[in-house]
């Protein structure tokens, strides 16, 4: 090294050291005779905190012998935040003023950008270019990796435990991340390839443990051990005020409050923890985000890989429509006033004003024609091209812009209800970008895409009249039944005519409880060439659970609960159903539940009863049928059955 380097060297060495001497020195002061009981380094974080506005945590004290261990934990609670949240504390609390300064001023953070409906594919499921997509998807399923988003309290669901292990529906009780794991296996059991399709669950210090136990306790639901990781995001501290003073734990004078800081934290964790580049290295193409409660998510998720693969998208957003003003962000591409444009999730509250202020003087409105909105709906189901992303990541560090929502006690923006905290979102990923990249949507509808359990069932209600809706432990299994059946009489099936049921104050129609497990088939030409629906008759109340994927139903009338599992058949065993099958027994029953009961139970307000169900599970060899194949177009591997 040359002397000159070395002389900087050394200067900048002393520089940090003064500057760590006299945050100490500030520390020791904003503590008094407490600062007798910490190390120099420890004093540092006191000091950086004191001049950064935050004495108040420090004042109070008793002096020394009196709560010593929790003045302790205190500073090593400080030190842990200060490592774990980006660019450190101090960085924290400048940011935080800045955004809440933003807020209180009322400024609508999308001033000068001008909305328009962004590049899109609306696909109409089971329509032949529904179809072509899918089968393209499923070309690329043997390049894609998984991220689940499951750091989420549930708070306004109301529910105690992790969601990912509520019951998808109560007719077999799998669990959402039971559904995601299956239908990951068989994407990887389709997809070209002999390859093992990597799966990343999110969690946080609220769902960690609990996602442990439920994966040990179920050996990972099938998947090997090997082929699952979790990456756990820290909390940020929570702030007070429109100053951003950090907020004490209203039980613990001597603990930061602290609240998730938002699924944003994915790509920062993908890319801390090496994950991304260790994907990128063995050429994965795709990466698929989903969240914790959408047992719709992988019947959409083939069709959006093949319109990313056919459009070329660096990021594809699926969305469904949206009613004007609906709850739910907004997929749109922003104009700046430099002509840069941006493709990103719009929230709905900042939408209305920005399209008032620029395109639309009405606002967010229906457009006469689709009775939608123009803008569709943002279902965070993100797939991302990894060998950009994983370049954008190098870059930005996966540090995503953060915001602040705080909730004000009246018009003068000064104080807040309850303490708030900086938050960042996975689909503000786009933002990162610096323009040019292909960044669009596919739009599915509702019915076969999207159907979350967000909310509590008090709440549920209210959205209902107010025409929203319920996202709600009743419609996430409601809408399953319903899905299936609507998939079958699509493709030919007669069903009895449904009912109306009231489940915690929210109507719903019911025909049958119909399960189709992924293992049975990933795509609506694969269901349509084992399920030849034209014979299948399934009377209203009926329950039909298919499982396993050598199952060859050539005919059906369904009276009661019938379950095709096939899951123990593999290679030539097939199990078939032949024509004039007929199927009658006492069935399954939902019975409207109590309130007092178990909490899985009364957030959807009914449980099944199963009074009689039929139970087929063994195979015949496929040599012995006759089989006339009801298949449209299939991959090779799949032609490979019959
Ligand atoms: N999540 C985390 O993993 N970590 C966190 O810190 C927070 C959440 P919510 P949200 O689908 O209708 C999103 O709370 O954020 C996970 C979109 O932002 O269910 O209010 C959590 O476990 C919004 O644009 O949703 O709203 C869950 O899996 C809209 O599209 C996921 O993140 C909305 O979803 C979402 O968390 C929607």
């Amino acid at each position: 090294m040359a002397n000159s380097e070395c002389l900087l060297l050394l200067y900048f060495r002393l520089d940090r050291h003064l500057r760590d001497r006299e945050r100490a020195e500030a520390g020791a002061r904003a503590l008094g005779a407490n600062a007798a009981l910490f190390p120099q380094d420890e004093l540092e974080i006191v000091g950086k905190l004191a001049a950064a506005g935050q004495e108040h945590l420090f004042q109070g004290w008793p002096g020394p012998g009196t709560d010593d261990e929790g003045k302790r934990r205190f500073v090593e609670q400080l030190l842990a935040l200060d490592a774990s949240t980006p660019g450190g504390l101090e960085d924290y609390v400048a940011r935080a003023r800045r955004l809440l300064k933003d807020a209180q001023s009322g400024r609508n953070p999308l001033d000068g950008w001008t909305p328009s409906v962004p590049l899109g594919e609306n696909l109409a499921y089971g329509s032949e270019s529904f179809c072509d997509f899918e089968d393209l998807g499923m070309e690329e399923a043997g390049r894609c990796a998984f991220v689940l988003v499951a750091g989420g309290l549930g708070e306004r669901l109301g529910y105690n435990g992790i969601k990912v292990a509520l019951p998808t529906e109560s007719t077999t009780k799998t669990s959402y991340l039971q559904l995601y794991i299956e239908s990951i296996l068989a994407m990887q059991e389709r997809a070209p390839g002999n390859g093992i399709l990597p799966f990343v669950i999110m969690t946080s210090g609220d769902t960690h443990a609990k996602t442990v136990a439920l994966l040990e306790s179920n050996q990972y639901f099938g998947m090997p051990k090997y082929q699952v990781k979790l990456v756990q995001q820290e909390k940020v501290p929570c702030l007070a005020d429109a100053q951003a003073s950090l907020a004490l734990d209203a039980s613990d004078p001597f603990k930061l409050q602290t609240k998730p800081h938002g699924h944003g934290d994915v790509h920062a964790l993908l890319y801390q923890s090496g994950i991304s580049k260790e994907w990128a290295n063995a050429g994965v193409k795709w990466i698929c985000f989903f969240q914790d409660t959408n047992a719709m998510a992988f019947r959409s998720i083939p069709a959006a890989l093949g319109v990313s693969k056919m459009r070329g998208f660096h990021v594809n957003s699926l969305a469904v429509p949206r009613k004007a003003k609906e709850a739910i962000g907004a997929l749109c591409k922003l104009t700046g006033p430099k002509g840069e444009t941006m493709t990103l999730n719009v929230e709905y509250n900042q939408l209305d004003p920005v399209l008032r202020a620029t395109v639309s003087p009405e606002g967010d409105v229906n457009d006469p024609k689709t009775g939608h909105s123009p803008y569709p709906g943002n279902i965070n189901q993100i797939i991302i091209s990894l060998p950009e992303y994983q370049k954008q990541l190098e870059a930005s560090k996966g540090v995503v812009p953060e915001f602040v929502n705080p909730k004000y006690t009246d018009s003068s923006r000064t104080t807040f209800k309850s303490p708030t905290r900086l938050e960042c979102m996975m689909q503000d990923y786009p933002r990162l970008l610096s323009g040019g990249q292909s960044v669009g949507f596919t739009v599915m509808e509702a019915w076969a895409a999207y159907s979350p359990v967000k909310n509590s069932p008090e709440d549920a209600a209210a959205k209902v009249q107010g025409g929203n809706p319920s996202h709600s432990a009743t419609s996430g299994e409601i809408d399953i039944y319903n899905a299936n059946c609507r998939v079958l009489k699509m493709l030919g099936a007669e069903f009895g005519p449904p009912q109306t049921r009231t489940f915690n104050g929210i109507d719903v129609e019911i025909t049958a409880q119909v399960v189709l497990c992924p293992s049975y088939a990933m795509t609506y030409r694969e269901l349509a060439s084992k399920f030849n629906a034209a014979k299948v008759r399934i009377e209203t109340g009926s329950s039909l659970v298919v499982k396993g994927e050598n199952i060859l139903v050539k005919g059906l009338e369904l009276n009661g609960a019938l379950k095709l599992d096939a899951s123990n058949l593999y290679g030539a065993q097939m199990l078939t159903l032949h024509p004039g099958m007929k199927v009658k027994n006492m069935g399954c029953q939902l019975v409207e539940s109590p309130l007092d009961t178990e909490e899985e139970v009364r957030i959807r307000g009914f449980y099944v009863q199963i009074q009689e169900i039929k139970v087929l599970d063994k195979g015949e060899h496929r040599s012995k049928l006759k089989t006339q194949t009801f298949r449209k177009s299939m991959s090779k591997k799949h032609r490979a059955l019959t």
